[in-house]
């Protein structure tokens, strides 16, 4: 079984604030929300009754190109190093690979029923970059453009807002043979180039652009220091120098993303999404609280990803730790990679507790006890709080209180199963998002500016390196029929829509 991370990566790599003031927290204790910021629409749709959210609440869904499409050289698409990565022996469960996936490319339409059965009102997807400009560069492929035409047009029919990420890993094969994908600087201007092209044709129908998924995960996981990595290109590098210089080189390529949307489409929100650790204080206490948001903030992902996103400067701990290993800048980038963003995208499945602690950084992070809930990941450690940690440290820990976020992915895998009568009770993911939501409002009640949450996923899909021996979606697909069947989760969360609070 191929795992997302590696072992040493453990809990605080992949997943992964607030700092309320202590005034905050005794002004809620006593009742009051004195300390707590008064942002935006967040602030004037308080008090909310417990476990409920706001009206105009953003409730969807999410996908990624790869894991769902298929049709994967279908109207002009060429490889991405995920068809690569996933066709070569070893690479994938089972030899598992993205070719039919939940063959969404030509059930599209099905989908986006499934979709307004469950009453979102808005869906995220990412596009193909080797759908539209299969190269990585040149030519613009017409067919692939149309079929993003074709499905944004379903979604706008069922009253669905897209919000489209630009890339969701899937970069193009041809760009890794000309120049070994983000290893080089090139990648950034292609992307930029990438991104112009498919703006200028979709931003008529959209409107809601995100830059890139996760930059950890293609950069840290897709490039091993003197091993095989777990995630495409799957590139074996000499020195960890070399992992921080595509890391850099990819949030230029967001940056110039960034710059290259605005240019193409004047109303566009541009936002990005990032899978920054959440550090959850093990016990509330201000000193605990102030601990967390020391590491939220220096710790290496979030100290190498999240904070250049957030302030255009990485973080002078991170980067003193990091030596010798820390990426070459040249003038002008860090002002490119710290544009402004009308929002910021939170991936959250899991998080990690941290207290304060008498040493020079002031904290420490707890390792988990053997037997702490895990759900069908080996990294998917059941912990709630971190969504309302996340979304509260972004607020303290940069000082920007005006800058709404949204729960961009967050969701479980389950051993879900068919019963006799052809149903997936899958209880145990219920478990899991009934909590996380309800987390989730309690950021939303003290005037955090959190507007939306998209659900990971929609529906069953490749899931990377696992193949298909993990199941993240709330509608089971029987991959050898394409046959869809909601499960309870489904059914629950259609309720919690329409209810507009955790049932
Ligand atoms: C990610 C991706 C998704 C995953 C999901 C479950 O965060 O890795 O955005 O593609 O499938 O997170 O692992």
């Amino acid at each position: 079984m191929h795992t997302k991370q590696s072992e040493q990566l453990s809990h605080l790599t992949r997943r992964g604030f607030l700092g309320a003031s202590s005034s905050t927290v005794a002004a809620l204790a006593a009742g009051g929300l004195a300390g707590a910021p008064q942002t935006g629409s967040a602030a004037a749709r308080v008090p909310l009754a417990a476990g409920s959210f706001p009206k105009d609440f953003w409730w969807g869904a999410a996908t990624a190109s790869y894991q769902v499409e298929g049709a994967a050289s279908e109207d002009g698409r060429k490889p991405s190093v995920w068809d690569t990565f996933s066709h070569t022996p070893g690479r994938t469960a089972n030899g598992d690979t993205g070719d039919i996936a939940d063959d969404h490319y030509h059930r599209f339409k099905d989908d986006v029923k499934l979709m307004a059965d469950l009453g979102i009102k808005h869906y995220r997807f990412s596009l193909a970059w080797p759908r539209i400009v299969p190269d990585g560069r040149g030519a613009v492929n017409e067919a692939g453009v149309d079929f993003y035409k074709r499905l944004v047009d379903e979604l706008l029919a069922h009253g669905i807002t897209p919000h489209a990420t630009l890339l969701h890993w899937d970069s193009p094969q041809a760009l890794e043979d000309r120049y070994g994908s983000w290893r080089s600087r090139e990648i950034a201007q292609d992307f930029a180039d990438y991104t112009t092209a498919t703006v200028s044709r979709l931003g008529d129908r959209i409107k809601h652009w995100m830059t890139i998924n996760e930059i950890m995960c293609f950069t840290y996981l897709g490039y091993g220091v003197g091993k095989v990595p777990q995630h495409a290109p799957g590139t074996v590098v000499q020195k960890r120098k070399d992992v921080l210089q595509t890391v850099h080189h990819a949030l230029l390529a967001h940056g110039m993303c960034c710059q290259a949307i605005r240019a193409a489409s004047k109303n566009a929100h541009v936002s990005t999404v990032v899978n920054y650790d959440a550090y959850v204080p093990v016990i509330e206490t201000p000193e605990n609280i102030a601990a967390a948001k020391i590491a939220f903030v220096e710790q290496e992902h979030n100290g190498t990803v999240l904070v250049p996103i957030m302030t255009g400067a990485y973080n002078p701990q991170t980067l003193a730790k990091l030596g010798a290993d820390a990426p070459d800048v040249q003038p002008g980038d860090m002002a490119i990679i710290g544009q402004p963003l009308d929002a910021l995208g939170f991936n959250v499945y899991t998080g990690a507790y941290v207290r304060a602690a008498p040493n020079a950084r002031g904290y420490e992070v707890l390792p988990l006890p053997k037997g702490y809930p895990d759900m069908h990941m080996p990294w998917l450690h059941f912990m709630p709080e971190a969504i309302y940690w996340g979304v509260r440290l972004i607020n303290d820990a940069f000082g920007k209180k005006d800058l709404p976020i949204y729960v961009s992915e967050n969701g479980c895998a389950a051993e879900d199963e068919l019963t006799k009568s052809g149903e997936v009770l899958d209880l145990g993911r219920v478990l899991y998002l009934r909590a996380y939501l309800r987390s989730a409002s309690r950021a939303i009640a003290e005037g955090y500016p959190l507007m939306g949450y998209f659900l990971w996923s929609l529906m069953d899909n490749f899931e990377w390196s696992c193949g298909y021996t993990r199941r993240f979606g709330i509608t089971y697909v029987d991959y050898k029929t394409q046959q869809r069947i909601p499960k309870q989760s489904y059914r629950w969360y259609q309720q919690v829509i329409r209810a507009n609070r955790v049932l």
